[in-house]
């Protein structure tokens, strides 16, 4: 069961949950939630405006509660990023502040009901636990062409992966977590708040994952991206900050040596960096009371089983040398990508999943992630961008004949989005804000070239290697 701790919790919690400055106690959250599951209740998937605000963590836990499939919507979004959303995950109710939100859809898209969160009603009904199978999250996150697809996260599936976290990072009941990230994705929802309900710690949601903020929340477990950890490598006020903390964890993307060991420095610990996808929530991890090593993300979590093959499949040794197509298997993997409404399964019959991830293992079970396959997928801060989605919206600017985007390195943020364009009569500053109107903020290039012609191999395929190389 996801959530029975919480929900059976006789001992209310004063501050259990704070979120950009506001503290509701644990009574609260759960009578305010179940009113809002009250409301839901019968729909078949709410989406949540998922801005930094307790109402996001309200109307999530409210899906929960009701047993209703919560799609989670980037407050961001552009209108056809929006549009693509809640048309294809077939969200009949959106829980928003904002009900102008909707007039981004275009006269094409139906249009969901609109109910907002609002603070004045509390219930006590109590709904049956769904079944374990069933769909927590719809999670939409970036493939290599196209928009993003709508990944099914059961209820099981993100109980056993919150179990295996709590067993690896000693996280309990006594623990503070901080964070700041954002609530859409798994990093900063599923663990950075499901976490907390299911393991019943404190959460202090900072709003933004800010070096001052985070030395600010006196918490003892904190997690970032590694852009957030390098901002705060580079300021040593903050950094000294998070001495009395027990556990500094990142993820998402590739912490860089360099930050792993300046934290080590200043903050009196390195972060303990752990490994996972949309698909497969997290796999591997470092342990709480182990070793932390520079460039490597730990050992399998509990009930996960990881193997590298080859192009031809063929299993390869984990001797730390053999570099290998990264396959996990286990509790914690999706059930598909949704595909008209129903879900498009995505795991192969033996049970293993492809990350798509190329990795080392050691003799001693050590991961340590490579790259990507593709070079179609772009790391920027943390954010999944798919190079196609970034590509479509460039190419539907009426005087772009071509496009090409690939991740450039970036010193903050390990990858830029960079584009490669072959336009006339339009400049890069103009392409960038056009990108904008349509897809969210971090999914914009950063830098526009462009060119009289993209390079291509002799298929005609545009040979992104060198763009990267450029
Ligand atoms: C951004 N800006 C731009 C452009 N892009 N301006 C012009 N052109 C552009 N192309 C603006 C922004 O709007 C912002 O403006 C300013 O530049 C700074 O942006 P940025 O450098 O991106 O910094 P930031 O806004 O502070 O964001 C950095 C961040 C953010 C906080 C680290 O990237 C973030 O929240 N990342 C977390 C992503 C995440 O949670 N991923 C987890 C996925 P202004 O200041 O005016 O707003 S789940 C996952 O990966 C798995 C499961 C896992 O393992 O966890
Ligand atoms: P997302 O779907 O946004 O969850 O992104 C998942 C991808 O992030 C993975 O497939 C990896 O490429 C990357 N990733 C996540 N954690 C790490 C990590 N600790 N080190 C390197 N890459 C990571």
């Amino acid at each position: 069961m996801l959530l029975d701790a919480l929900l059976t919790e006789t001992s209310d919690d004063s501050d259990a949950l704070v979120v950009a400055g506001r503290t509701l106690s644990r009574h609260d959250l759960i009578g305010w939630a179940t009113a809002v599951a009250d409301d839901i209740h019968g729909a078949a998937t709410v989406a949540v405006h998922a801005t930094p605000t307790v109402e996001t963590v309200v109307g999530v836990l409210a899906g929960l509660i009701g047993g209703v499939p919560v799609v989670p919507l980037p407050p961001d979004s552009g209108p056809a990023e929006l549009a693509h959303l809640l048309r294809d995950s077939r969200a009949d109710l959106v829980l928003t502040e904002r009900p102008d939100l909707l007039d981004a859809l275009s006269d094409g898209t139906p249009r969901p009901a609109v109910l907002p969160i609002g603070r004045s009603t509390r219930s006590s009904t109590r709904y049956p636990e769904p079944s374990p199978e069933s769909t927590a999250l719809v999670l939409y996150t970036s493939g290599t062409t196209g928009p993003p697809k709508g990944a099914l996260i059961s209820r099981a599936a993100i109980a056993a992966d919150l179990d295996a976290l709590a067993d690896a990072w000693q996280w309990t009941p006594d623990d503070t977590l901080v964070h700041g990230l954002p609530l859409f994705h798994v990093h900063g929802l599923v663990l950075g708040v499901l976490g907390p309900l299911r393991l019943g710690s404190r959460l202090v949601h900072t709003g933004r994952p800010t070096p001052d903020a985070y030395a600010a929340a006196a918490g003892s477990l904190y997690f970032g991206v590694p852009t957030v950890w390098s901002r705060i490598s580079a300021d040593e006020t903050a950094a000294r900050a998070l001495r009395p903390a027990r556990l500094l964890v990142s993820g998402s993307a590739a912490l860089p040596v360099p930050v792993f060991h300046r934290l080590a420095a200043l903050a009196g610990q390195p972060p303990l960096e752990r490994y996972g996808m949309t698909e497969t929530l997290i796999t591997v991890s470092g342990r709480a009371a182990g070793e932390r090593r520079p460039g490597q993300v730990g050992l399998p979590v509990t009930g996960v089983r990881t193997r590298l093959v080859d192009d031809n499949g063929a299993i390869l040794p984990p001797d730390g040398e053999s570099i290998g197509d990264l396959q996990v298997r286990g509790p914690t993997l999706f059930d598909g990508y949704l595909r008209n409404g129903k879900p498009e399964p995505q795991i192969a019959a033996d049970g293993w999943f492809a990350t798509g991830d190329v990795a080392v293992i050691g003799p001693d079970g050590w991961h340590r992630i490579v790259g990507r396959a593709s070079t179609d997928l772009i790391k920027s801060g943390g954010y999944r961008i798919g190079a196609g989605e970034v590509e479509d919206a460039l190419l539907a600017h009426p005087a772009v004949a071509e496009a090409a985007v690939v991740g450039t390195p970036h010193a903050d943020l390990g990858e830029q989005v960079t584009a490669y364009v072959v336009a006339d009569g339009v400049d890069g500053q103009q392409l960038i804000d056009f990108v904008a109107g349509q897809l969210s903020v971090h999914k914009r290039p950063r830098q526009v070239h462009l060119v009289d012609q993209l390079p291509r191999n002799a298929m005609g395929k545009v040979a992104k290697l060198l763009l990267r190389a450029d």
